[in-house]
């Protein structure tokens, strides 16, 4: 059974193996259809009729999906890696070890924002951007600079305290969990931990920072806490909904997965501890 660990948790050796498998997907080719994949579902949830991987019930079932599909492709590099997590609620200074030059590298330096420390620097010829926003090829952050403050424990408990999942109009105005924890609404929590990151991290190419998946990681551990708190709350809508994802439909772009299938994760990975 894959367990995923919080970041903060790795030994120097799983540090150095999960930067690894990133930079040989990178090196394959393999590591930009990710970022491709979530641009286009960035564009398309805007664009077309159907929202799917954010403003709507199934941002987190889709990114589950895009997760898994993630550490899958990690693995064939390296079987014993699985995601990290990161607990910004915990590790939540510019200091803290995540961006240390051993694992993420650091903050992207004053003049253009370019992270120059760490595996994923330009300079290291390993991090060229190729599906990017401008003709910038590389990796940008400005910590702390697009807002000051991470979500904290307090905030992120009174998101998991909303008993129903999701409710209508099932977009970026609605009540519940989902629409409190995707940030678009209350105390902000996915949303912002991309605007305190910056540069790569604020775009529909988000996953150009290997950030992206670790905070998805942990958006993911607090849907699988919230399942465990509220065993009774089920994914909404279940059916009959238009332009939305219901419980049983399939999820673009596999087209063979629905949020049903994506509920109980538990026969292909677990998390560490609880919240
Ligand atoms: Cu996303
Ligand atoms: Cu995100």
């Amino acid at each position: 059974m894959a367990v995923r660990k919080n970041q903060a948790t790795l030994t120097a050796q799983e540090k150095r193996a999960f930067v690894n498998a990133v930079l040989a997907l990178k090196s394959s080719g393999g590591y930009d259809s990710f970022v491709s994949t979530h641009n286009q579902f960035i564009v398309s949830d805007t664009d077309n009729g159907e929202r799917v991987g954010h403003r709507s019930p199934s941002f987190l079932p889709w990114h589950r999906r895009f997760l898994l599909q993630f550490e899958q492709a990690l693995q064939a590099v390296d079987p014993s890696v699985t995601l990290p997590y990161w607990d910004w609620t915990a590790d939540r200074t510019t200091g803290a070890t995540i961006w240390g030059a051993d694992f993420l590298g650091g903050n992207g330096r004053s003049s253009d924002g370019q992270v120059t420390t760490g595996p994923f620097a330009y300079s290291t010829g390993n991090w060229n951007l190729t599906v990017r926003p401008d003709s910038r090829p590389f990796l940008r952050r400005s910590l702390a600079a697009g807002v000051a403050q991470l979500p904290t424990r307090a905030e992120a408990e009174s998101v998991l305290a909303i008993a129903q999942y999701d409710a209508a109009p099932w977009n970026s105005t609605s009540a519940g969990f989902r629409n409190n924890l995707e940030g678009w609404r209350g105390v902000n929590l996915h949303n912002r931990v991309h605007v305190w990151v910056g540069g790569m991290m604020s775009t529909g190419m988000s996953p150009n920072d290997p950030v992206f998946w670790l905070h998805h990681c942990f958006i993911d551990k607090l849907w699988s806490e919230w399942q465990k708190r509220h065993p009774s709350a089920t994914y909404l809508p279940t059916a009959g909904t238009a332009n939305v994802v219901d419980l049983n439909e399939t999820m673009k772009p596999w087209n063979d997965v629905t949020p049903a299938d994506l509920l109980d994760h538990s026969a292909q990975y677990t998390y560490d501890t609880g919240f």
